[in-house]
């Protein structure tokens, strides 16, 4: 198995998590996104990944990109320990927590996005610092409030799931881009007891290979 990521990308971080909870083995390929431009728009790694976005998984034959894509493949092939454990409900709620994650937030801070506030419409630090404070507190209000309905030790009941998998990137990020989780208690209290988790603090970028200062 390949993956082929970034230390700091938020995406790739949630299938670490993914494969190393699963205890499973894999190759990992840096794929640097900012160095001479960002080796994601190279035409090598655009056959792999035809969007320019980290990760890509590779399994043998299968080649994936979408971290929950991955992460439903990985469940299906290696079931145990689940990621999407528990009732209907349940897994419900842990798909839910992790689309809006992943698809509501994530793409919206997303390193392409702010580079064109930056470098097509010239907007200013300030500016993006106000665009990424403002989706981050529109999101963690909305998950703080869905936590308080759903969440036990971890954001769905008392079994870890892919929703974890998606808020501990999330988390790190926000306190990588100074935001203010003091109006989040459950989300920080949840955030904590995950990051004592082995193959979560295994996965943290401090500790990748192309891990930088
Ligand atoms: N929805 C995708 C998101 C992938 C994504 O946005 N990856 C980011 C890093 S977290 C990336 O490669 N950004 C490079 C860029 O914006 O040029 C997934 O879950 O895999």
């Amino acid at each position: 198995m390949e993956l082929y990521g970034y230390w700091r990308s938020s995406a790739s971080y949630r299938v670490r998590i993914a494969l190393k909870y699963k205890q499973l083995e894999y190759n990992y390929i840096p794929v640097h996104l900012i160095k001479d431009g960002g080796e994601q728009h190279k035409q090598s790694y655009r056959q792999l990944n035809p969007n320019g976005l980290v990760p890509t998984f590779v399994d043998g034959t299968v080649i994936l990109h979408q971290s929950l894509a991955i992460m439903e493949y990985l469940d299906e092939t290696y079931p145990h320990p689940s990621l999407l454990p528990g009732t209907a409900q349940q897994r419900g709620a842990i798909r839910a927590i992790s689309l809006d994650i992943a698809s509501e937030l994530q793409p919206l801070i997303n390193l392409r996005v702010q580079q064109y506030l930056m470098r097509e419409l010239n907007l200013v630090d300030e500016q993006k610092q106000a665009w990424l404070q403002h989706w981050f507190r529109h999101s963690f209000t909305a998950l703080e409030r869905n936590l308080e309905e759903v969440a036990g030790n971890y954001c769905v009941g008392n079994q870890f799931s892919m929703a974890d998998v998606c808020l501990v990137p999330q988390v790190y990020s926000a306190e990588r881009f100074g935001i203010d989780l003091t109006p989040y208690p459950l989300l920080r209290s949840v955030y904590g007891r995950l990051s004592e988790l082995p193959w979560v603090a295994a996965a943290h970028p401090s500790k990748q290979p192309d891990a930088e200062n």
